[in-house]
């Protein structure tokens, strides 16, 4: 069999499901790891030492550690989708940046020791920028999904299981309505595989299924 990438995933954080979301709407076929983020395996430390996930590491040697750099490299062989037009960098470094700050302090409050109430408000004003965009058209890049929706997606569905009760009465119905129509996506159950953490020797698992 022709070498294949192989990804080091781990099915419930964000950044992976992401680059998971881009590798399976291009078809793009990988060798796929699960890790178990307690207990790292050598061969993902000895590719990246910084050893967050997801990375990739290509035939050739090359290691690609940054999911959005995952996104871009599987969307730039195969793209069938057109998700390359629809990026939109300001509001994907928002959600990285910001969002990602107010939603762990919303979901951690003890570990952050911080006041999740006042993070769960900053996370909704934020939010309410995407609802403005979605009240206009069914995706956050118009008529079709795109790398932003598929990028920032992951995140907003952590907030809103953060507190569903509350998510359900905040006042955010067409993101509400994005966030069903993304996890009820074929697309995104094809993402998210259920896998035993990889160990060496393990018979290779393909991604996506073969
Ligand atoms: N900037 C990185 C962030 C990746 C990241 O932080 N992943 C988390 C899991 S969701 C991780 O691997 N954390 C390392 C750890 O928990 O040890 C990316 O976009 O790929």
């Amino acid at each position: 069999m022709t070498p294949r990438p192989i990804l080091y995933s781990f099915r419930r954080c964000p950044y992976a499901m992401r680059a998971r979301l881009a590798l399976l709407v291009g078809d793009t076929g990988c060798e796929i790891r699960e890790v178990k983020l307690s207990a790292k395996p050598a061969e993902l430390v000895a590719a990246s030492p910084k050893a967050t996930v997801p990375v990739l590491q290509l035939p050739d040697g090359t290691v690609i550690d940054q999911s959005l750099a995952i996104m871009r490299w599987a969307l730039g062989r195969s793209d069938p989708e057109g998700w390359l037009d629809r990026a939109d960098e300001a509001l994907v470094a928002a959600n990285d940046g910001p969002f990602k700050h107010h939603l762990d302090r919303y979901k951690y409050p003890e570990r952050y020791r911080s006041d999740r109430e006042e993070h769960r408000a900053a996370g909704l004003a934020m939010l309410a920028v995407l609802e403005e965009r979605l009240a206009a058209a069914p995706y956050l890049g118009g008529e079709a999904r795109g790398l932003t929706d598929a990028a920032v997606f992951p995140f907003v569905r952590q907030f809103a299981g953060t507190d569903p009760g509350w998510f359900d009465a905040a006042p955010l119905p067409h993101l509400r309505d994005w966030l069903s129509r993304q996890a009820g996506s074929a697309l995104f159950q094809g993402a998210m595989v259920r896998l035993a953490p990889w160990k060496a020797g393990d018979p290779p698992i393909s991604f996506p299924a073969a």
